[in-house]
């Protein structure tokens, strides 16, 4: 699958990484971006924030995350997973605001919604180690990113954790589509440039990742037949 074909209707004038991978930057403006951030903090409020364990080690991540949608991405000692419910109340996630969908029906050239958009808050000097996005049943789909606030330095690399790996800024109102053969690709986020934006209230950047993570029920259909 090419870029564009993974993409749907990009607009000219973004810039093609490797093949899947497509860089809008500055695709929100400031007032797309300031109302984003609101919408997005007003739904969490302070009870739907959590602090994620690596499933091995129980040790917590520098990243403070949440989720908005029907699923929600949680790990802690028993693994990495989606689930419904918030790891400790098991209250069902916020709904994704109206905004976030239309945005996934612009970029992301797939015909369903996401169910999933995980919300990772990143202060001064929070990263996230090269990893694969494989915890979702369906691959079909890209993941769409959001990037609000300080500006991050992402580092993207193959399909194998040890190929050759490029990094480059992601700045507030940046968005990032991830479909085809970079779905699978190695990725994280070195470190962010502390102060570098004031959108998000206390200071830092929030990223947000819109996910399919079910197969469609006539894929599971065919399959089965
Ligand atoms: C490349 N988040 O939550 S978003 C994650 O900025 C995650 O918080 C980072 O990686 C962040 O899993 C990076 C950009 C991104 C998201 C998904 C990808 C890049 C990707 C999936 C495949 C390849
Ligand atoms: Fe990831």
């Amino acid at each position: 699958m090419t870029a564009r074909a993974a993409t749907g209707g990009v607009p000219s004038g973004s810039i093609a990484l490797p093949d899947g991978v497509v860089h809008l930057r500055h695709h929100l403006d400031e007032t797309a971006q300031r109302d984003l951030v609101d919408q997005v903090l007003h739904a969490i409020g302070e009870a739907f924030w959590f602090q994620p364990t690596t499933p091995r080690w129980n040790r917590p991540f520098s990243v403070r995350m949440s989720n908005l949608g029907t699923l929600g991405w949680v790990s802690d000692r028993r693994g990495y997973r989606y689930q419904k419910g918030h790891p400790e109340s098991g209250l069902p996630w916020p709904a994704m605001p109206a905004a976030l969908l239309e945005l996934w029906r612009q970029v992301a050239g797939h015909p369903t919604l996401p169910e999933a958009c995980l919300v990772n808050l990143y202060r001064d000097t929070a990263r996230m180690g090269l990893h694969q996005d494989r915890d979702e049943h369906d691959f079909s789909a890209p993941v769409v990113s959001v990037s609000l606030g300080d500006t991050a330095m992402f580092r993207l690399g193959g399909m194998e954790r040890n190929a050759p790996t490029r990094s480059f800024p992601l700045t507030s109102g940046d968005v990032l589509v991830l479909g085809g053969p970079a779905r699978l690709a190695f990725h994280g986020i070195d470190r962010i440039l502390p102060g570098s934006s004031d959108l998000i209230p206390g200071g830092g950047r929030i990223n947000l990742t819109l996910r399919r993570v079910s197969q469609p029920l006539a894929k599971i259909a065919s399959a089965g037949s």
